[in-house]
């Protein structure tokens, strides 16, 4: 008997969505920074073992529809949560339990769901087993599961229960699919992490990178992208003084990718300045937002 299905990660923004999809995947897919609102995509892994294929998406985390991107984004979580088999609502062990559960009841969720405590590694075991049971106690998850994704704890055990919510049918995607995502996308992503890592505060946030060129040139793939801001300030920031700081980015992203494609590869990077990209429909689109 084969099961196969559609399971969603929700949780608030650093509850380690990304860090549990890509350990669960086993390949760096989604992006992971302690800085809230990396994930600004769905992305599905796909994981197929001989009598299962789960397909995972990692949603953004919930936030204020503030800028039109956030609207986007909870859209995003809104039709992620319509059509899961089953959902993972992810809290992190250290965050308030009662502002999670209170978030989680407020989703109304049909799908049949999970609760996930993540970051056990952060807890005393008493500690631990008090929130175990409050969360039982709460008695709206179909399992309460306690994880440590960043030590791969609990993860095994998380599947397994994931399967037995799973209906029984053939797998969607062939078995050696990780993702459904285009390696332009993973690339783009990487840059994007890059630039959360080395640019603070404000800079991230008023980011957006795409890929102009992806060539496969004999042994050397060439990549072209875009890093787009809204001002000439934030460019001067990201290109620091005589191009320092665009350097060190470009040098980065580059090892990132070459990494994850198994390729040399040489990076180009190009900043532009776009006037509000943030609130324009048709830049939303064009960077698949
Ligand atoms: P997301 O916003 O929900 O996708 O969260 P991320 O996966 O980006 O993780 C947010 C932060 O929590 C990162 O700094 C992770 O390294 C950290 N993190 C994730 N899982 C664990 C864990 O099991 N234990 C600890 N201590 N930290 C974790
Ligand atoms: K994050
Ligand atoms: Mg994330």
């Amino acid at each position: 008997m084969f099961k196969a299905g559609f399971v969603n990660i929700f949780g608030k923004p650093n509850a380690g969505k990304s860090t549990l999809l890509n350990t669960i995947i086993g390949e760096k897919l989604a992006i992971i920074s302690p800085k809230v609102q990396t994930t600004r995509h769905r992305i599905t892994g796909v994981v197929t073992q001989p009598d299962y294929q789960i397909v995972f998406s990692d949603t953004p985390g919930i936030i204020d529809p503030k800028y039109k991107m956030h609207e986007k984004m909870m859209g995003a979580v809104k039709s992620a949560l319509e059509d899961a088999d089953l959902a993972l609502l992810i809290m992190d062990a250290k965050d308030n339990v009662d502002e999670n559960l209170a978030l989680f009841e407020s989703l109304r969720l049909k799908a049949p769901f999970l609760l996930v405590i993540n970051k056990v590694d952060l807890l005393m075991k008493d500690d631990l087993d008090a929130l175990v049971q409050k969360c039982k106690d709460w008695g709206k998850a179909k399992e309460v599961v306690p994880v440590a994704a960043i030590q791969k704890k609990g993860v095994k055990d998380l599947l397994k229960t994931i399967v037995e919510y799973l209906p029984e049918g053939m797998p969607f995607y062939p078995e050696d699919t990780l993702t459904d995502r285009s390696t332009r996308f993973f690339v783009a992503e990487m840059i994007r992490e890059k630039i959360f890592h080395l640019y603070d505060e404000e800079i991230p946030y008023h980011t957006a990178v795409i890929v102009t060129q992806f060539q496969e040139k004999n042994t050397l793939t060439k990549i072209s992208a875009e890093i787009i801001v809204t001002r000439e300030t934030q460019k001067a920031i990201i290109l620091g003084e005589k191009g320092s700081a665009i350097r060190k980015l470009g040098t980065e992203a580059r090892q990132e990718i070459e990494a994850f494609i198994e390729r040399k590869v040489f990076l180009e990077l190009f900043v532009k300045v776009r006037n509000k990209w943030r609130d324009n429909d048709n830049y939303l689109r064009e960077y698949g937002l």
